[in-house]
């Protein structure tokens, strides 16, 4: 199984699938976590380029061959041997959100991007997409704060510093994008707090995922 989270900056990706790991793991499913960009070695040097905020000068194209050579890489040295090895895998960020950042944000053409997508995946599609959906002045208030306590306001900051009016096209983009993909993308709320959303989260994959959890 493949299940990956996607959301604006701060929805609580990381930390619901940080949770959604211990509680499959507590029914003893062999769990593997990753995320993108960075799940691989060369991955992780990428992630640095792309997340600098001294790189605001990337232009659109560059960045998103950055993201696409990130998933090539990680979908052939990471998760397709992991599916294989018979792991479910959990990821924090995948193909959507090359549709969603790429081209609802920076304007790219979808179906473009789409295709490259079948490129960088080659055949590896999640089972279940869950979107956390939040209000972007709250998640980047959230992403901000846990940046400068962590020390990575300037290692990863680039789209934290995007306009307020960039990560509201990101959050409708994510919308559009589930319901134009309603059998694979489900949306949930994460305005709660942190019991509150896992308890969508897991009542997401109870329901669509029955064999799983
Ligand atoms: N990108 C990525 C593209 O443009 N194209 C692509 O193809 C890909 C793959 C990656 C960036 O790259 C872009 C999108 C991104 O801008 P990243 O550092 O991986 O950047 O950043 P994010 O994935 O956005 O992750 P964040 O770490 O910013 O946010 P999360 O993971 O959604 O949130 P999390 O769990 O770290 O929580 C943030 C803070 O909020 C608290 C947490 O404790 C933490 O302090 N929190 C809550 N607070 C209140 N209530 C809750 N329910 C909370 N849940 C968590």
């Amino acid at each position: 199984m493949f299940v990956t989270f996607e959301g604006i900056e701060g929805t609580g990706k990381t930390t619901q699938i940080a949770r959604l790991r211990d509680h499959l793991e507590s029914r003893g499913r062999e769990v593997f976590l990753t995320r993108e960009p960075g799940g691989s070695r060369v991955g992780r040097e990428l992630r640095q380029m792309l997340l600098h905020v001294n790189n605001s000068d990337l232009t659109a194209i560059t960045e998103l061959f950055l993201y696409l050579a990130d998933r090539a890489q990680h979908v052939a040295q990471v998760v397709r041997p992991q599916l294989e090895a018979g792991r479910v895998v959990l990821c924090d960020r995948f193909a959507d959100s090359t549709i969603v950042y790429q081209g609802f944000g920076r304007g790219l053409d979808i179906d473009m991007l789409r295709q490259l997508n079948e490129v960088a995946v080659d055949g590896v599609w999640p089972d279940l997409t869950i979107v956390l959906d939040l209000d972007p002045e709250v998640g980047l208030e959230r992403a901000t704060r846990r940046n400068s306590e962590d020390g990575k306001a300037m290692a990863e900051g680039r789209f934290e510093a995007e306009h307020l009016s960039f990560h509201r096209r990101i959050r409708e983009g994510y919308l559009t994008w589930a319901a134009l993909n309603r059998d694979r993308i489900k949306v949930a709320d994460a305005s709660s707090g942190s019991d509150e959303v896992f308890g969508r989260v897991r009542a997401l994959i109870e329901s669509h995922l029955p064999g799983l959890a």
